[in-house]
């Protein structure tokens, strides 16, 4: 190394020449990082990969005219010119951060990272980003300096062997292409599974927010849950990338006629809306593992009644496209409540994250045992001869959802001014309603919370209040107590098997 050095201080002849090598190890490290992030993007987010984060950017700050006077110049070429411009000028930096790492590790690798931070603000910053979309091009990077390193390593010996060194070369030029390859062929199917969401036309409503179920308390989240705001749990690393066109589902087991339905089929059904809060099972005492939306389908009893169902039956077996599976009570499924096979969330087909094309959702039951997405199998069977995914994993078979409460104002970490202020959360009881809240503030007496209006049993309800704050530290407890008489006890269990108990709490400070 100290000798490679020394040569190319001492003959600047050579420098142009031995510069060539390090540039190009740098452009192919730099494309194997491209490509890494491309079968990341396309495996595990299923989202814009960095370089069209970056060509949205662009398009989007630039301005209007230059915009259109630029289409008029290269015509429906935009995109591809645009998408190759960034590829070639990030390979193009690469390149560069190859011959700066000959000098300095440092410089070359503050360039790489620059690159990723500014392709991770243009991902973050596209509607609708989540944190993990920045995953492909935190493995893209750590690919780039890894390749950068080992591309390098060879080039630091006195004499390099010229042969291996292109052998070397070629063989990580080859990798990247073979995994933009790949990339392109995965991304493909997403891109048509996306476009195929994009393109279908439901016939739902997007649902209105009935009057007077947002209470006004300041900084109280929205009684709708946006479809991007709305929590997601579930098992699957790679999301599952189903067309409706491709779509089937079959009901079967202990029925008189098996059904096996296309997606076309279902939407041919009478099709139920209906306003449904769903929660997890794992949701901490107040956690944010609920959310509540409109949803439009076809009401599972139907189905079901179409089937017929035996009389020894007691549970349905879901099962999702991605083998995830849980039991439902049949009961739950064939009572006059809304257990729908979803088609839409908030009037928009399903977010692929939950559940595209179709999801079951039934009130009153936690997710684990009932929501399934990306649903394609009913087996109507009996609980004693089913296990599932959760059950198997020694969560409880019956997962009803249990009478709770949680404060959303004052929000964790927030203090209040000192003086008379409004609180405020949510609180629900699917399948048997909200009957009162009562919140209470340093052990004081218990106060009964104004409630807001609800549409029926199956949803949140949000709650309110006004409290005397004073300086110092306070503490803020609700309890709920649902239509059946039930007041939540205060005893604090933990989620398994069967969800938490307790009353949330929340301390703050008064301030002036
Ligand atoms: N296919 C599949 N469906 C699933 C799950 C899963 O892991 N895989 N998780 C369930 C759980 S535990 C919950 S709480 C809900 C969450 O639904 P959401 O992600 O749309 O909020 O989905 C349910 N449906
Ligand atoms: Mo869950």
């Amino acid at each position: 190394m100290e000798q490679a050095r020394a040569e190319s201080h001492d003959d600047p002849a050579t420098e142009t020449g031995t510069r060539l090598p390090w540039a190009a190890a740098g452009a192919v490290a730099g494309a194997l990082g491209l490509a890494v992030a491309w079968v990341v993007t396309a495996l595990v987010t299923g989202r814009v990969t960095p370089v069209e984060a970056i060509a949205e950017t662009i398009v989007q700050i630039t301005p209007g005219g230059v915009a259109e006077a630029l289409i008029q110049l290269v015509g429906t070429w935009d995109k591809p010119l645009l998408l190759g411009g960034i590829t070639l000028g990030a390979l193009a930096m690469a390149a560069y951060a190859g011959v700066l790492y000959r000098r300095s590790q440092m410089a070359a690798t503050l360039v790489v990272v620059g690159l990723a931070l500014v392709a991770g603000a243009a991902v973050l910053t596209r509607p609708g980003a989540v944190p993990t979309d920045a995953l492909p091009l935190a493995a893209g990077l750590v690919l780039w300096l890894v390749a950068l390193s080992f591309l390098t390593a060879q080039l630091r010996h006195a004499v390099t062997d010229r042969r291996r060194f292109l052998l070397t070369l070629g063989s990580g030029a080859a990798l990247a292409v073979a995994a933009g390859v790949a990339g392109d062929l995965l991304g493909a199917s997403r891109r048509k599974v996306r476009e195929a969401r994009e393109l279908l036309r439901l016939p739902v409503t997007r649902g209105t927010t009935p009057d007077g179920a947002e209470l006004d308390v300041e900084g109280m989240p929205p009684w709708r849950v946006a479809n991007a705001d709305f929590y997601r749990i579930d098992t699957a690393i790679v999301l599952p990338n189903i067309d409706p066109q491709d779509w089937s589902l079959r009901i079967h087991g202990m029925v008189d006629t098996e059904l096996v339905l296309s997606f076309d089929d279902l939407l041919a059904r009478r099709l139920t809306e209906a306003w449904v809060t769903i929660c997890c099972v794992s949701n901490e005492v107040g956690g944010d593992l609920i959310g509540n939306a409109w949803w439009s389908g076809v009401r599972v009893a139907d189905l079901l009644a179409e089937a017929g169902v035996s009389p020894r039956a007691d549970a349905v077996l879901q099962t999702s496209d991605d083998g995830w599976n849980c039991g439902t009570p049949l009961a739950a499924l064939t009572d006059d409540r809304n257990a729908l096979l979803a088609v839409a969330m908030n009037g928009e087909p399903l977010p692929v994250e939950h559940g595209f094309p179709v999801r079951t959702i039934v009130p009153g039951l936690y997710g684990y045992v009932s929501a399934t997405k990306w649903v394609v199998d009913l087996e109507v069977t009996r609980f004693d001869r089913i296990e599932s995914y959760w059950t198997q994993r020694g969560w409880s078979e019956r997962g009803p959802v249990k009478t709770m409460s949680r404060i959303d104002v004052p929000r964790a970490g927030d203090d209040l001014p000192i003086g008379r202020r409004r609180v405020g959360g949510v609180a629900w009881a699917q399948q048997t309603g909200i009957a009162k809240v009562e919140y209470q503030l340093d052990g004081g007496p218990w106060q009964t919370a104004e409630l807001g209006a609800v549409p029926g049993e199956d949803t949140w309800v949000q709650w309110a209040g006004e409290v005397e704050v004073t300086e110092g530290r306070h503490v803020l407890v609700c309890r709920a107590t649902d239509k059946s008489g039930y007041t939540q006890t205060p005893v604090k269990r933990d989620v398994i098997p069967d969800g938490a108990t307790g009353w949330h709490s929340r301390t703050f400070d008064g301030e002036i």
